[in-house]
């Protein structure tokens, strides 16, 4: 059966192309779900791609991981410098999670630098735009297939 992975992203990642595409690109969330889904059937995987501005429902989705998916990408946009509850689901996930950013935090200001997810992640792909996420699932395709 195909392994399913979950693609979450955070707040105001539904504004992709409305605003900053100088950071962003000019792509939309639907342009993006979209490029996922067909990287996932080139690799036989399912992708369930999810948005949300709540930080209980990435905690939520999170935690339905343990038992809905084989793996995780995760955006959680700017969650991924505050929530120590994004934090404490990623490490309850018990499935490999991999941290994606669109643009590069080292490259931006300061409080872009710390990330509550990244020690704690599978792997960390910033900086690439969409690419990261075709390089996070190349990378989930592998770890579950091992
Ligand atoms: O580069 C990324 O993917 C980020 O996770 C995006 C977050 C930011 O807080 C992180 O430091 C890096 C922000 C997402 C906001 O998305 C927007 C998209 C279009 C217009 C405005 C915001």
């Amino acid at each position: 059966m195909a392994a399913t992975i979950f693609v979450l992203n955070g707040p105001n990642l539904n504004l992709l192309g409305q605003r900053e595409p100088e950071i962003y690109g000019a792509g939309t969330l639907a342009d993006l779900e979209k490029r996922v889904a067909a990287k996932a059937r080139a690799l036989g995987l399912t992708a369930d791609f999810r948005q949300s501005n709540r930080e209980g429902e990435l905690v939520d989705w999170l935690q339905e991981a343990r038992t809905g998916a084989d793996g995780v990408v995760l955006n959680a946009a700017g969650y991924t410098h505050t929530s120590v509850a994004i934090r404490d689901a990623v490490l309850a996930c018990d499935k490999p999670v991999i941290e994606v950013h669109l643009s590069n935090p080292y490259a931006r200001e300061d409080f872009r630098q710390h990330s509550f997810i990244s020690d704690i992640a599978r792997g960390v792909i910033c900086g690439f735009g969409p690419l990261g996420y075709d390089l996070a699932l190349d990378a989930i395709a592998d770890i579950t297939r091992s």
